[in-house]
């Protein structure tokens, strides 16, 4: 009897909904996202995964797993260490270099040794391809987000992919039918050169753009440029214990740093918002030596970021985000 009352409840209530034209509240589903990041030379990418996690928390993402695009050798376990602190040491982690891999980070071994993690090497760790692919193929079409925020290696390796045991599709075929967008910091608009598209692979990055067919936002080097965080008020805010207090104290004792990756994040999960203009009047072309410019004609797929609000009101988003802070 209890529940035909609560049956006939729910009609009534959905259709007095209808009925006043009031939209019947959907369910929200998190944003389905492959973090691909160069966690060694600059900690920007600390601070980029601290705020991926924040959103998680905040239900609005899902983190399918993190591609580690470095030759750097504790880049890796670093970033499962900062997986595992906030809760997610089951995230599968797949790396661009098991070999020849140098040491050149201020952060990545200390961070390391002083927390916690499963991941004892890079040569442990899954090959970004095989687990772009995975990752892809177990989600529904058109529904993920990837995220870059180093060099295009592993993106260029994935689109280069030929159909193997996990799917019949070629990597092209499968982002095609996988993804929803690309939030990219890298390049500098309306021109110039920026690390991620020139160094070490330019050619990685001339090849994701000949063979993205899908909407791709750039987060240029000069947005998050002018946007500094992990200063000394974050340092303040920050829980002294753990991987991101640790990474920036490490990585110039924080004395701040631009926020370049912190802006595709921010990007990817709330869209241009209020804080962002979205610049479409042309596409972005690469040119061999990994040097960029935004030319006519238009192409509708490409975007590039400018700063529609204060630099302040955005840098103190992006510190809350990285400090847990919905
Ligand atoms: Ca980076």
């Amino acid at each position: 009897m209890r529940r035909l009352l609560l049956i006939i409840f729910s009609v009534v209530v959905g259709l007095s909904n209808a009925c006043s034209g009031q939209p019947i509240p959907v369910p929200h589903k998190p944003m389905a996202v492959i973090l691909d990041t160069d966690m060694d030379s600059d900690i920007d990418d600390v601070g980029a995964l601290a705020m991926l996690h924040c959103y998680e928390k905040a239900g609005k993402v899902r983190i399918l797993g993190v591609i580690v695009t470095s030759d750097e050798q504790h880049s890796a376990i670093c970033t499962d260490a900062i997986n595992t602190y906030f809760g997610r040491g089951d995230l599968p982690i797949g790396v661009s270099q098991r070999d020849s891999l140098k040491a050149f980070s201020k952060y990545t071994q200390a961070v390391s040794q002083e927390f916690p993690h499963k991941l004892l090497s890079s040569k442990d760790a899954e090959n970004s391809t095989s687990l772009y692919r995975r990752l892809l193929a177990g989600e529904p079409d058109g529904s993920v987000v990837i995220i870059t925020i180093g060099h295009l290696t592993s993106l260029s390796k994935l689109l280069n992919s030929q159909p193997d045991a996990i799917s019949t599709l070629s990597g092209q075929a499968l982002v095609a039918k996988k993804v929803k967008r690309w939030s990219c910091m890298g390049g500098q608009f309306p021109s110039g050169k920026e690390a991620n598209f020139y160094r070490p692979d330019p050619a990685s990055t001339v090849n994701c753009l000949a063979k993205w067919t899908l909407p791709v936002t750039f987060a240029g080097w000069e947005v998050g440029n002018q946007l500094v965080t992990g200063g000394v008020d974050f340092k303040e805010r920050c829980q002294p214990n753990s991987p991101i207090y640790r990474g920036y104290e490490l990585y110039n004792n924080f004395k701040g740093r631009a926020s370049w990756d912190q802006v595709a994040i921010l990007e990817a999960v709330e869209g241009v918002s209020s804080y962002f203009s979205l610049i479409k009047d042309g596409h972005c072309v690469v040119s061999a030596d990994g040097s960029n410019e935004w030319k006519s004609p238009i192409n509708s797929m490409h975007g590039y970021l400018a700063i529609k609000s204060t630099p302040n009101a955005i840098r103190k988003r992006i510190e809350m985000l990285m400090l847990g802070n919905f």
